[in-house]
């Protein structure tokens, strides 16, 4: 079935109905083959501004549900999200360009973040807390927070609003989502999903969760509106560095996940066999498309060249092609932007000195010539050059030598990004330190498995320019709640804190 026909299909099974989004100012193409999906109106800055206006009305009326039963309705978003998982899965490959498994992945993703969330809404614990004062309580209390902004990347189309909006709908708290440009059939096929969990829950409000399309403009609305409460936002450094300032000058909240440039260390005792697993699939998966995909590998002089070697020959035997069809293993690029960057990089690294030792060229593949396919690089590098320390978001995978572990360490450090980081290693002293005080500086920090593919169980987030904000499992809830710390005071005296006196 052509991709046109198949989208139609999915779009019919998942409820979506285009006819009040028709327009001209996002066109939108399948980096599949590079052909336009579908053509749909931006939402204007007044109708984004009514969107946020309907939203705090419904947040006045959602936090006064109890959070249990708030949680009810995201079990139903789950189990609409198990159902259509095929459909909604095909739909992010068609959109994203992402191979069927990691279509399907994400989706699953997005179920696993709904089971945790139920779960966390019978757990939005605060803390009794000893008074030095006697006869008095003190116990924090946890609030809803309000209306949640969402802006999500087009590399994870679904997941990201999926982390965000399942806290969020348990904790109190609207949403309204602003997906890529380039993904906006999957945000309202998502949409749509939300809308049938909600029909018949009926202590639910009115545009609880709302969709709204568009570029920067739209954003801007979101992020200068005084009742957003939380703008939530995946995208580049850029992007971030825009925003955050913004958000601040307001006094709202930011939870930014920003840029990330991935290493892995691989130490002399390292299981190769597993290495090399892990490797490919971090910096090659995805199409080196994630924000934790693998971009520099930092390997002991003594194995690097069997490493290197290793590395390209899984590289050079890689299925690249149409991602739809089984057996591909990576998929194009969003889009021709992407694949220019990546080459300029590639020009870049080659004159600071790089061999590239596979890949880096376009690859034409059949029946798909409109698609951005390239051919995963590894490109060995003699030192950690600027361009070593960008994130070029394809895949390239700069290697650089060590030989000292804390050497190792400190090259890993030695970016402006700080989301994930991996060591592989048979040492337990070289494991322990990198998750060390003195080890790796990211977010994320793995032993003997890859930095990419994290589950939803754990916060979710970098340091330094990837923007500090954490998502998903652990405590990340308390992003989408404020905290009030209450002291009661049960006893007939006045007593005042510190041993102060005032009056008789
Ligand atoms: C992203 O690329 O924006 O850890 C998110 C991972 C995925 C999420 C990536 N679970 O690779």
């Amino acid at each position: 079935m052509d991709i046109r026909d198949n989208l139609e299909a999915i779009l019919g099974r998942l409820g979506v109905d285009l006819t009040a989004w028709k327009g001209d100012d996002l066109i939108v193409r399948t980096p599949v083959t590079g052909e336009v999906i579908a053509s749909l109106r931006a939402s204007t800055p007044v109708e984004t501004a009514g969107a946020v206006g309907r939203a705090r009305e419904a947040f006045l009326a959602w936090r006064l549900v109890p959070a249990p039963r708030r949680g009810e309705l995201v079990r139903r978003l789950g189990a609409l999200l198990r159902e259509h998982k095929g459909d909604l899965g095909m739909l992010v490959s068609i959109e994203a360009g992402k191979i069927v498994s990691e279509g399907q992945g994400e989706v699953q993703e997005m179920i696993d973040i709904c089971d945790f969330a139920v779960g966390q809404s019978r757990q939005l614990y605060g803390r009794t807390i000893a008074s030095e004062r006697p006869g008095h309580r003190m116990m924090e209390t946890w609030h809803p927070l309000g209306v949640v902004g969402v802006i999500t990347a087009f590399n994870f189309p679904v997941a990201v609003w999926a982390w965000n909006a399942a806290l969020a709908l348990v904790c109190g708290d609207p949403v309204i989502w602003k997906p890529s440009e380039k993904t906006p059939l999957t945000a309202l096929a998502v949409d749509a999903l939300f809308r049938e969990a909600v029909a018949d829950f009926n202590d639910a409000p009115e545009d609880l969760s709302q969709v709204v399309l568009g570029g920067a403009a739209v954003g801007e609305v979101l992020v200068d509106h005084r009742d957003v409460g939380l703008i939530s936002a995946t995208g580049s450094t850029r992007m971030g560095a825009a925003i955050g300032p913004r958000v601040a000058a307001r006094f709202g909240r930011c939870l930014l996940e920003l840029g990330g440039n991935n290493a892995m260390v691989v130490a002399p005792s390292a299981d190769l066999g597993l290495a090399v697993r892990a490797i490919v699939f971090a910096a090659a998966g995805t199409a080196g498309q994630r924000c934790t995909s693998l971009r520099r590998l930092i390997v002991h002089e003594s194995i690097r060249a069997e490493v290197e070697r290793r590395v390209s020959d899984a590289f050079a035997s890689l299925p690249i092609g149409n991602p739809l069809l089984p057996g591909t293993l990576v998929g194009p690029l969003i889009d021709e932007r992407a694949a220019d960057a990546m080459a300029a990089a590639i020009e870049q690294a080659k004159s600071d000195g790089g061999r590239v030792l596979v890949g880096g060229e376009r690859v034409a593949i059949e029946g798909a010539a409109g698609g951005s396919y390239v051919a995963p690089a590894v490109v060995s590098m003699p030192a950690p050059t600027q361009i070593v320390r960008t994130e070029t978001f394809a895949p390239i995978l700069y290697t650089l030598g060590y030989s000292d572990v804390a050497d190792a360490i400190s090259l890993q450090n030695d970016v402006p990004q700080g989301l994930s980081s991996s060591i592989m290693t048979g040492d337990m002293r070289e494991a322990e330190l990198f998750v060390s005080v003195t080890g790796s500086d990211c977010g994320i920090a793995n032993v003997n498995i890859g930095p990419s593919g994290a589950e939803i169980g754990g916060a979710f987030g970098g340091e330094k320019e990837t923007g500090g904000g954490r998502e998903a499992g652990s405590d990340s809830w308390k992003a989408y709640m404020r905290r009030a710390t209450n002291t009661v005071n049960f006893s007939d005296e006045l007593p005042l804190a510190q041993g102060v006196r005032f009056g008789a």
